[in-house]
């Protein structure tokens, strides 16, 4: 018997490695008026390219104008290791950034996904985290897990350990159910936030989040976040490794996201890296995006938080010859390991 489109469409998906594939109608996103005032009180912080052409992030007919449906993807990225950083004074990455950077690894995906979808008379746009598109609401009206208390999208089977992905196509595709909500009356992601940024559930106010602090935030980080930060350099992961819903998580079969010797290194060899070693290091990495000054930044606050006298002098050293945003914190950073002893 001939393979109906939606069959033919998720063979591909599979095949290309992505764990889960679901479809939603092209249509305006569910939650678009929460985005909208979440932008309008400003809780992207410096994030303003989310301010750039709000009605295209909420309306995928906007991005391509005959679309029909959305193709919403998943891709485990659960590492096959367990976290270091219980040993002696090394910082703490997201999981997601221990292997190289899933926007290179999934974009390859999602081309050759485009091409075969050609082959089947669809004209397609494909996304993963950077386009202009609600990826979240388009999974849960999909069914593809639903939308946690952290707003973290939560899978049966995945747990919180996967990204997401997109193609706006114009093929019309039979759309999938959306599937119950099953956090029930946990609300343990809310209740370790360090930061408090989860202000209610489904609602995250990013300028009070490590995640976006490490890893978005341009300039020098408020002093009042600073210690709750701990030993985290970049993301946190927080609130997703609370989820019960992890308890089923396996390692990821895709090779490009296992750990990189980078996880295992201490905090006080990354104030040495040169920009060349720094590039060298991350090359291929979620990392490098944040460059140089703001990963060391983000590691003097770790020391700070961490350190002890013996951190010291390497701290001196970085304030005799960084620029003024890396200086300032590592200041911070000594004036914390000094208050403690
Ligand atoms: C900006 C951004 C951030 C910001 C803001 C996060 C936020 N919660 O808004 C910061 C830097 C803080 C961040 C952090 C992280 N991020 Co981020 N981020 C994004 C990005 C680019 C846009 C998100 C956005 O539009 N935010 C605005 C708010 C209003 O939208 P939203 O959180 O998506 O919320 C919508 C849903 O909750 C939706 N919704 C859907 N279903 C339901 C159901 C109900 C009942 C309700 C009420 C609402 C609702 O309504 C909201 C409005 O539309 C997306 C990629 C994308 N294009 O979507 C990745 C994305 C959300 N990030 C991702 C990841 C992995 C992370 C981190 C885990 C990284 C880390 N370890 O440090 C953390 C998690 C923090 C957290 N608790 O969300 C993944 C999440 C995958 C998943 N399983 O959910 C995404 C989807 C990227 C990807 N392609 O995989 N991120
Ligand atoms: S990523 Fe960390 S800081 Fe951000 S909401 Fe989750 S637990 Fe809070
Ligand atoms: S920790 Fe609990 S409330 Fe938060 S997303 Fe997971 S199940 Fe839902």
């Amino acid at each position: 018997m001939a393979l109906e489109l939606e069959d033919k469409v998720r063979s591909i998906a599979k095949d290309l490695g992505f764990d889960e594939c679901r479809f939603s109608v092209a249509r305006k996103a569910t939650h678009a008026n929460q985005f909208q005032a979440w932008l309008d009180d400003g809780q992207n912080g410096d994030m303003k390219w989310m301010e750039r052409s709000p009605e295209r992030r909420k309306d995928p007919r906007l991005l391509l104008e005959e679309a029909r449906t959305v193709i919403v993807l998943a891709i485990n990225y659960y590492p096959s290791r367990s976290d270091p950083r219980s040993k002696d004074k090394l910082g703490r990455f997201a999981k997601y950034a221990w292997g190289e950077d899933y926007h290179l690894v999934v974009d390859k995906k999602l081309k050759a996904f485009a091409s075969a979808l050609e082959e089947l008379g669809g004209e397609q746009r494909f996304y993963v985290d950077y386009g202009p598109i609600l990826e979240r609401d388009f999974a849960t009206d999909s069914g593809l897990g639903w939308n946690g208390k952290s707003t973290v999208q939560i899978h049966p089977r995945l747990g919180t350990w996967f990204f997401l992905a997109e193609l706006v196509t114009t093929l019309n595709l039979a759309s999938d159910d959306p599937i119950p909500n099953r956090c029930g009356k946990c609300t343990q992601c809310i209740d370790c936030c360090p930061t408090q940024a989860i202000t209610s559930p489904h609602h995250l106010d990013a300028r009070r989040c490590i995640s976006y602090f490490t890893i978005e935030h341009q300039g020098s980080i408020p002093q009042e976040f600073r210690e709750a930060i701990g030993d985290r350099i970049f993301g946190c992961d927080d609130c997703l490794e609370v989820c019960p819903w992890n308890r089923f998580a396996k390692a990821s079969t895709e090779v490009k996201f296992s750990a990189r010797e980078y996880i295992d290194m201490p905090l006080k060899e990354f104030l040495a890296l040169s920009e060349e070693n720094f590039h060298s290091l991350f090359g291929r990495s979620p990392v490098k995006r944040i460059g140089r000054d703001r990963f060391l930044r983000n590691v003097c606050i770790a020391l700070g938080n961490t350190g002890n006298m013996c951190d010291i002098p390497c701290l001196k050293r970085t304030i005799a010859k960084e620029n003024q945003l890396i200086r300032e914190h590592a200041k911070w950073a000594i004036e914390q390991i000094k208050s403690r002893s």
